[in-house]
């Protein structure tokens, strides 16, 4: 059943983005966009209501009562289904923090050709949280041994994964009582797969338990120890000047474009693209040097460290290529749609993979390997200046913004209470006055099923007018940059009172870029050390925050959600839920769906829905920010109250004659 076609205006906000889906008419290709229009989703699958783990089936259960071959119930079968997904989120990032740790270890020992140990003072720091001894040792030494620490937890088969240890303290005795504390990050994605083979688990909320226990796994485990190695080897992140959107493509320069998601090969192509034999290969080329730039999270994690601009999220990799401009996408890991290399073969760009795990076929693979680092990225940047004479007509579309990335949760505190008080109690205090009313973590995927960048954006702008600051990580703080929202000055007037004056006091931009996707690790970090600096309560669950993923559609954004409802967050997606069943066909289809939500609210303090209204999930943040602030007791928020200090005194200040204005200022008699 085909749908109606959209037109380019329908199919994207982002004004680069329709003028490349132009394009892609013009010539005849398809993208994502036409391939959504084309194929609608199944709608048993995507309710949850299809089994296929074995041979009986598939089963697709659109009756009451209806079972599979196997008896298995609808309540079963979607939870199965949910946990699949979880465990594989859970494996791709975990995988990513195991290379990361294995990196830091190639370097502790001599081993990694170009790396070095960026930030120390975050390895010591790190190191001290795991009782590793830091007093009189080198850096090398004491990475080893939090490297050695770091890839013991993939393959550990009892106790508890150690990044846990970094939770608040009553979160982690309530994951203890419950016993969802992960004992080894692979041993719950294997049990996961385990216990949805068919004959094993079926009993959905048991199933959903072990959802639990697995998501834990990656953000307090995989996903946490990619962040911090990236951290160590690549430095933590501070604010930097960056650009976004395709026009960061340049028409003289060879672009080279690098896709995915691990910063261990894009840093060292990053640091090649300065080699001045480099440079020198490119200008023999006829070119004026090599240009940079980013899709997806390897992006953000380039841009937030060396500010390499960001040429997209993740529904502009297609787009990149449609510019005619690029010469090479580099790709390794995770959201790549195979559609590039077809698309790449009408124009002259090179798609060339690079991880042992990813092959294209079509696409020319040149593995990577850490201990040759830089000799593979001066290789593969050889390689895209050597394809530039091949380059035919260009339209790349001249639209860019500005942006300020690189909030990591280091440079928050270090913001908010300078080198010697580094604390979130200033960001506590604004929240307990009400001036920021809540905060909330917009992150996630770009989706083709909705409009590109609709739904993270216009979330984004409507809670920024009512108050709530803003975190952002992965496709959705790509969308925010593209849009303008990450300057400081350029956001502010669409922004509350309140939070227009701590953003003005403080100098942040309303919406802060926290980093790629498992970097909501970070996050979690932050929202810890609001519980521990006092005055929002002693847990997570008692924070006035929610998280949503607008547009998600990757299985990671399962595993993210579910890891922060653990962790005592209110999580809503939009888009479709793939536990939704149809509770208008089907009696009692959205058991789980209920379940995600008010059960597991119950149980951790958090919850997972799925909502796809944009205003319903607005609504929802607003009631559980203000539900939340009123169970601490916090004023109800006000923002009358608020917009009357900071700049906009000032300015009305300037507005008086001077005897008032010093009147005003500094108490002085009016004569
Ligand atoms: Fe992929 Fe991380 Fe989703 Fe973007 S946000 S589409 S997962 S790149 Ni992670
Ligand atoms: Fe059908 Fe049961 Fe096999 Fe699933 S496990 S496909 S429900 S028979």
């Amino acid at each position: 059943m085909a749908r109606e076609k959209r037109s380019p205006e329908e199919q994207s906000i982002d004004p680069a983005a329709q003028q490349m889906l132009v394009r892609a008419e013009q010539i005849g290709v398809g993208t994502a966009f036409s391939r959504a229009d084309d194929m609608s989703p199944c709608n048993i699958g995507s309710a949850g209501m299809c089994c296929k783990i074995c041979g009986m089936g598939p089963c697709r259960l659109t009756k009451d009562g209806q079972t599979g071959v196997c008896g298995a119930t609808l309540d079963t079968i979607q939870a199965r289904n949910l946990i699949r997904s979880i465990a594989a989120g859970a494996a791709a990032h975990s995988d990513h923090g195991r290379d990361m740790a294995f990196t830091l270890k190639a370097v502790a020992d001599g081993e990694a050709e170009g790396y070095v140990i960026r930030d120390v003072a975050k390895l010591r720091a790190i190191a001290e949280r795991y009782q590793i001894r830091i007093e009189d040792r080198s850096p090398q030494d004491i990475a080893r041994e939090l490297a050695e620490l770091y890839i013991s937890q993939f393959g550990q088969q009892r106790g508890k994964v150690a990044p846990v240890a970094r939770a608040p303290e009553k979160r982690r005795k309530l994951w203890e009582e419950r016993g969802v504390i992960p004992r080894g990050i692979d041993r719950e994605v294997v049990e996961a797969l385990h216990r949805t083979h068919i004959g094993d688990d079926q009993n959905a909320e048991h199933i959903l338990e072990h959802g639990i226990r697995t998501a834990l796994a990656d953000g307090w485990g995989g996903s946490m120890i990619a962040t911090d190695v990236a951290d160590i080897l690549f430095g933590t992140p501070a604010p930097i000047v960056g650009q976004a959107n395709l026009g960061v493509l340049k028409a003289d320069m060879v672009n080279v474009v690098i896709h995915g998601h691990e910063p261990t090969l894009s840093e060292m192509i990053v640091a090649a693209s300065q080699d001045p034999e480099i440079i020198a290969y490119a200008h023999a080329a006829g070119a004026a040097g090599v240009n940079l730039s980013g899709i997806c999270c390897t992006a953000n994690e380039t841009l937030m460290r060396q500010g390499v601009p960001a040429a997209g999220n993740f529904l502009q990799q297609e787009l990149a290529i449609l510019t005619g401009a690029v010469e090479a996408m580099v790709v390794d890991v995770q959201c790549i749609m195979q559609a590039l290399v077809p698309l790449a073969a009408k124009f002259h760009t090179q798609i060339i993979t690079t991880s042992p795990k990813v092959q294209i076929k079509g696409a020319l693979h040149i593995e990577f390997d850490e201990h040759r680092a830089m000799t593979i990225a001066r290789h593969i940047l050889r390689t895209a200046i050597d394809n530039f004479k091949n380059r035919g007509e260009t339209l790349i579309p001249d639209i860019r913004e500005d942006l300020i990335p690189g909030f990591s949760h280091e440079y928050i505190s270090y913001m908010l209470g300078g080198t010697y008080r580094a604390s979130f109690r200033p960001l506590n205090d604004a929240i307990m006055s009400g001036r920021i009313r809540g905060v909330a973590a917009i992150v996630g995927c770009n989706n083709p099923r909705s409009q590109h960048d609709l739904l993270h954006t216009y979330v984004t702008r409507e809670l920024l007018k009512q108050d709530v600051l803003i975190v952002q990580t992965g496709c959705g703080a790509i969308a925010s940059a593209k849009l303008g929202l990450m300057l400081g000055e350029a956001g502010l007037e669409q922004v509350g009172p309140g939070l227009q004056e701590v953003c003005e006091t403080v100098g942040i931009p309303p919406v802060l870029h926290m980093g790629s996707c498992v970097d909501n690790t970070r996050i979690l970090t932050v929202l810890t050390q609001m519980a521990e600096d006092g005055g929002l309560g002693d847990d997570i669950d008692q924070i006035p925050a929610v998280g949503l993923a607008p547009e998600w559609m990757s299985e990671k954004a399962l595993a993210i959600g579910a890891y922060c409802v653990a962790s005592g967050a209110y999580v809503i997606f939009g888009g479709s839920s793939p536990v939704s069943g149809m509770p208008d066909r089907v009696e009692d289809s959205d058991v789980v769906a209920r379940y995600i939500s008010a059960g597991w609210e119950k149980l951790y303090g958090g919850k997972l829905e799925f909502v796809p209204d944009p205003d319903e999930m607005i609504q929802r943040t607003l009631a559980h920010i203000d539900a939340k602030r009123a169970a601490l007791g916090l004023p109800a928020y006000d923002p009358a109250r608020f917009g009357r200090s900071g700049d906009a005194r000032i300015r009305d200040l300037e507005e008086l004659p001077l005897p008032e204005r010093q009147a005003a200022l500094y108490g002085m008699p009016n004569k």
